[in-house]
Parts: structure tokens; sequence; C-alpha cells
């Protein structure tokens, strides 16, 4: 780590010259494309190149794994500490011990709910209640009137942005002619999406529309849904939530309607948050990402550029 930043990879902080800045990172895992494009802008942003050295460690979305990585950073004395939490709740004793240690944290991603008062010095994502909300919002201006019945993918029970976008599409829909008839987690993965699937093609046979929390389980609702003889976009309906390619290219083939946006490249964003941290500047506290939306139309315009 003696390797000089280059001119870009920071605003010059008093004293911080020639210091890579050590970054412990610990991300959730590896549970979606999503996930995969988010740990790639991580780590293209937080380069050597750019004056950064940066650990980073898979939680295999365990909660457990995570709070211990946390504590390894803690003990080498990292610079600063970023992490994306699997669930929202059950952090305090852990961002304790980082602001006892004198060391900043930044949330990536996913919210945290503490008592601990000033835990992070920021939180960088999207509005999952507002992602869940214009899902919703599509869904009553393409279906109400129909008596539609929905079943909800939710994603990994307890984190951030399953229990934000399921309430935001819930109020979004609430008084109108949509109902959902089920709701399990499928965990944010393709295999998750497709099992709770099979359940609910088992259970319901009156079923016009899936919800699915993010792409990947819609792609497994999919699966389920041709397994079942009947055809994904038409028979059955599929709103998702994020964007990757696989899911931009089953919307581009109809196999999906509607898919609103959830952006992964927040390394920029990190990497600018640390650099101000570090050289004792002020950051934002809360760094909302924008989120676009896609019908089937303008994921056959979007896709050929589509980076992730
Ligand atoms: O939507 C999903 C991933 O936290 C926004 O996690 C993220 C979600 C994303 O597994 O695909």
């Amino acid at each position: 780590s003696s390797e000089p930043p280059s001119s870009d990879g920071g605003d010059g902080a008093e004293g911080g010259g020639d210091e890579l800045i050590s970054v412990g990172f610990s991300q959730v895992g590896a549970e979606s494309g999503w996930r995969s494009a988010n740990t790639m802008s991580i780590k293209d942003a937080l380069t050597e190149e750019n004056g950064f050295e940066l650990s980073f460690s898979d939680a295999q979305q365990k909660q457990e794994n995570q709070i211990s990585a946390i504590r390894n950073y803690i003990a080498q004395g990292v610079d600063v500490i970023a992490f994306s939490p699997v669930v929202e709740t059950g952090w305090d004793a852990v961002l304790e011990e980082a602001k006892g240690a004198g060391i900043p944290v930044v949330l990536t991603d996913r919210a945290v709910e503490t008592t601990v008062e000033d835990a992070y010095v920021s939180f960088i994502g999207s509005d999952f209640v507002e992602e869940g909300a214009r899902s919703g919002e599509w869904a009553v201006e393409q279906y109400d009137g129909e008596g539609y019945k929905v079943v909800e993918l939710q994603g990994t029970t307890g984190s951030a942005p399953a229990i934000d976008r399921q309430q935001g599409f819930a109020d979004a829909i609430e008084g109108s002619d949509l109902e959902v008839i089920d709701s399990q987690t499928g965990d944010f993965t393709r295999d998750g999406g497709k099992k709770v699937m099979e359940g609910f093609l088992t259970a319901h046979d009156d079923i016009d529309l899936v919800f699915a929390h993010n792409d990947d389980m819609g792609l497994g609702a999919v699966e389920a849904i041709e397994a079942a003889g009947m055809t994904p976009g038409e028979d059955i309906k599929i709103i998702t939530i994020d964007g990757v390619k696989d899911g931009m290219a089953a919307l581009a083939e109809g196999k999906f309607n509607y898919i609103v946006e959830c952006n992964p490249l927040l390394g920029p964003d990190l990497a600018e948050v640390i650099q101000k941290t570090v050289a004792g500047e002020d950051v934002e506290e809360r760094i909302v990402t924008q989120d676009e939306a896609f019908d089937q139309e303008g994921a056959k315009e979007a896709l050929p550029d589509r980076q992730y």
C-alpha cells in the first residue's frame, strides 16, 4: 500500500497527502444481479488509484457474519467502515463499538433502525417506499377495475427494501380494485422466487399479477409460470424492481410487464462521502439515488446501453 493516489484520488486533504484511506466494507452477499452490480461498482470506485485500500467481505446474507466482519474492521483500525445492512434491526451494539473506536460508518443501499445517536455519517441509496409506490401506482393505472388478484414475492424478511417496498405498494393500491391475496419471502433470489411462486400456483388458480421485490425473484416466477403451462407477461402479469440486464431482457421479451429501477451503482458516491469524511468536511446525511421505470417498449430502447 505504498502506491501514491492519483491526482483525482482525493481533494488534497490536510495531512492525508500520500496515504491510502483504509476502508472495510461488509457486503450483504451475492444473492442477486443487483448485488453483483453493486459490488462491482464499489470495487471499481474504491481502488488504490483512487486513494483507497479496500477490505471487502461477503456476509452470505447473514447478519452474524456482517457483525463479525465489522468487529474485525474495528480491531484492524480501518479509517472508515461501510456496510449494506442485511436487515434493519440488531446493529446497536456493533455501531456503538465503532463509535467508541472513533471509526466513522457509512451505510450504503439499506437503512438501519438504531437508538445509537450519530451512528453513521451518511446513508446512500434509493427510496424503497417510493419504488414500491411506483410499482403499485402503475398496476392501478393498468389493471384497476378488473378485480386483479396479486401475489407478492417479498425480499429478505426484515430488510429495509422488503419492508419499504411492501408498504409503498400496499399504500398505492389501497382503495383500488387490486387485492394482494398472498405474500411470502423469496429472499431476493431466483431460486426463492421460483419455489414461492410454485407454492402460490398450487394454492391459487386465480392469480393475475405478481409483484416481485426484485428482478431475480421475478425471473424465478417466470420459470414457475412457464412450468405450469402458462405465459408470463400475458396469463399472469409481472412487475419487478431493480432493472438489471436479465430483468430488462425479460421485460423487452414480454415476460415482465413493468420494472421500477433501483440503481446499484453506489460506488462513486460512497468514495466521495468517504474522502470528505476523512478530510473532515461535511457530508450529506442522506443521499437518495435517482431511479427510472420501464415498460416493455422502454426496456427495448434501454437494453442495448444497459451497463449491468
Ligand atoms: O433490490 C435486490 C438485492 O438492497 C436494493 O437487494 C437492494 C436489494 C435489491 O438483493 O435485488
